[in-house]
């Protein structure tokens, strides 16, 4: 069925082909994508929609000589079924196969790797100026989103490239959609120029003569003819006050009249933009009625789009509807979302409470701020931001919010191993970046019950404070209808007997973990205590002095990078304690972690029980000289 793009081994093999088997390539590519992703998840919508787009641009340009940088990069998939990957690409996002994003140790034709919004247009003026100081000839073009360009780094970008470079192609790609509908001013922009009557009319001859004619001549008219509309209608268009020459709006799924354009835009001796207008999705039916499901997905059914919903409520769930109840009885609670109603679920509070719902765009820094703001004047912003991408806020973090103590709530979804994402989602650094700053409270839940009280406990609590939870289900405790506070900086004791060994301090997801080493150490005839850390800071001093004092050696257990993570944490205040009890501890190395499944990963990087045993062997061969000491025993 894939004749034509079984047989692309390169680029290369585009360039050879006629308007109709290119056509064709873009009907196989739609096919395989639909058929694939159906199996390992993916980014469906986004490929879909650029499927036109990826093979005229690679019909026009050369990577990897020229260079490609994609936005996000999730909708390189097309790109990567072009440039050698044809054979490999039902591996996408599976443990070993393909990353889902561009990867610079993958491919000579991923110029740049991303996974985080925004960086685009910055990374390729950077690869321009570089080509520029070389005297090289290589096209640099861009490709970013709609909803890129609600990033405030997009615009630092778009300050400096006129200045900066005299070629530059940057393509926005738009398709109305972020995940969920795209927002704000920039996106009533776009839209005005794309719904304008007039310049859709003026727009429609231009593309009439580049079919007619053809060839540079008439593309020189059409554009006249386009020019002549924008100066009509716009007496300035954003992007060509600020020095790049706008081009479009062009139908982004038409081949023909994008590869006449990329060869006129490969001429320009100027920065250029092209804006194209495409369709999320375009080829399969449930992604065109539900844009947002379809954006990123796991397995589906390739005839109807059905997925299985998860057996029991997400800890993304569990946290938006526990907002709901907050927000009912306090109406200073306002939640926040840097465009991912979706991801963080904060889709299901924005019915109850819509006055008091902001989608900000794919702005973290500002949402960050507009949240200290709100907090300035007296609101609680919960602001609900993935690990991975608050690693864009944290100097308003220290600046705006820490350093006033102003009560912001970061509500970390996706703390820990994301999985099929990878490196550039996955959140492990969280704890590491915000504990060295004072005045933050970082918590982290063992169950779904447990989130609700911390949210409770942070709704209370007149300071910043953090609370990560992991992507997906927990272990599906029963949330209790009212949360209750947990006291700041005190962890919970699960189990602890008279002749303890072994202390096991086990933070937020891994509390199982840590029950699962004790039950271990008991089948050896070692008794530990086990604690449910709850904060990694402020740390429970009391808790851990008792214990230091008490038993051979400390287990500590994290979903996170070791490196000033919560062990660490344990690690200094034991010394600052001035004792010398050995802590083993057990989180991810000094290394990013490739994509793949989470029990897998943690297996192959000794982020479990069986090794955490085998870590500790050593210290219990013979029981340490204790000093023991009199404080009295922390209560179970
Ligand atoms: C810093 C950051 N915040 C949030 C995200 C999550 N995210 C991934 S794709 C996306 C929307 C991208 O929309 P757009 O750029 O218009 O591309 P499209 O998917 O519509 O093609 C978002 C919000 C991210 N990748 N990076």
């Amino acid at each position: 069925m894939s004749q034509i793009l079984d047989a692309i081994a390169s680029p290369a093999d585009v360039k050879q082909l006629s308007l109709p088997q290119l056509e064709q390539l873009a009907a196989e590519i739609r096919e395989e994508l639909i058929n694939v992703l159906a199996k390992t998840g993916g980014h469906l919508g986004p490929n879909l929609g650029v499927v036109e787009l990826t093979i005229a641009m690679h019909y026009v340009f050369n990577t990897p000589e020229d260079h490609f940088v994609f936005d996000v990069s999730h909708q390189a998939y097309v790109h990567k079924l072009l440039t050698g990957r044809r054979k490999e690409f039902h591996t996408i996002r599976t443990p070993g196969g393909l990353n889902g994003f561009m990867l610079r140790a993958e491919s000579p034709h991923d110029s740049y790797g991303a996974g985080h919004a925004g960086t685009a247009l910055s990374a390729a003026l950077g690869m321009a100026v570089a080509r520029d100081r070389a005297g090289g000839k290589e096209h640099v073009v861009a490709l970013a989103g709609d909803a890129a360009f609600t990033c405030g780094i997009a615009y630092e970008a778009l300050n400096n490239i006129a200045h900066h470079t005299r070629r530059l192609i940057v393509v926005l790609n738009d398709n109305e959609w972020s995940i969920d509908k795209n927002v704000g001013a920039i996106a009533s922009y776009l839209n005005t120029i794309v719904t304008n009557p007039r310049f859709d009319y003026l727009h429609d001859r231009a593309g009439r003569f580049v079919e007619m004619l053809g060839g540079k001549i008439a593309l020189r008219m059409a554009r006249k003819a386009e020019e002549a509309a924008k100066s009509i209608l716009w007496p300035s268009v954003i992007f060509e006050e600020l020095g790049l020459k706008y081009y479009g709006p062009l139908d982004g799924h038409d081949i023909p009249t994008l590869i006449k354009t990329f060869e006129f835009l490969k001429t320009q001796n100027r920065p250029v933009l092209l804006h194209v207008l495409t369709q999320k999705g375009k080829g399969f039916e449930p992604a065109l009625h539900k844009q947002k499901k379809f954006h990123g997905l796991g397995p589906y059914d390739p005839e109807t789009g059905e997925t299985k919903p998860p057996a029991q409520r997400t800890y993304s769930e569990v946290f938006a509807d526990t907002l709901v109840k907050l927000a009912n009885i306090n109406p200073r609670v306002v939640a926040i979302t840097a465009a991912m109603p979706n991801g963080t679920a904060l889709d299901r509070f924005q019915p109850h409470h819509r006055d008091r719902y902001f989608d900000v765009g794919i702005a973290e820094e500002h949402a960050v701020i507009f949240a200290a703001g709100m907090a300035a004047k007296g609101y609680k912003p919960f602001c609900a931001i993935y690990s991975t991408f608050l690693q864009r806020s944290v100097d308003p973090i220290i600046h705006d919010v820490c350093l006033q103590n102003l009560p912001v709530i970061f509500c970390m979804d996706r703390g820990g191993l994301s999985g099929d994402d990878g490196p550039t989602h996955h959140g492990l650094f969280d704890i590491s970046y915000l504990r060295g700053i004072p005045n933050i409270v970082h918590m982290d839940p063992k169950d779904e019950d447990e989130l609700a009280d911390m949210l409770f406990t942070a709704m209370q609590y007149d300071g910043p404070a953090a609370i990560r939870y992991p992507r997906g289900t927990g272990p599906g405790t029963p949330v209790k209808d009212v949360p209750r506070a947990i006291p700041i900086g005190k962890g919970e004791l699960l189990q602890h007997g008279e002749n303890d060994r072994v202390a096991i301090f086990a933070l937020g997801a891994l509390v199982p973990m840590g029950l699962e080493v004790a039950r271990n150490l008991e089948g050896e005839g070692i008794s530990s205590a086990v604690i449910n850390a709850r904060f990694a800071k402020p740390l429970d001093v009391e808790l851990l002095e008792f214990f230091a004092r008490n038993v051979d050696v400390i287990l500590t257990l994290e979903d996170h990078v070791l490196m000033g993570g919560f062990g660490s944490a344990v690690l200094e205040e034991v010394s600052n304690l001035g004792l010398s009890t050995p802590v083993v501890r057990i989180g991810w190395p000094d290394h990013f972690i490739e994509h793949g499944k989470p029990d897998a990963l943690r297996e192959k990087y000794g982020i479990s029980a069986a090794a955490a045993n085998e870590k500790l062997r050593p210290y219990l061969v013979q029981p340490r000289m204790l000093q023991r000491v009199t404080l009295p025993p922390p209560r179970l």
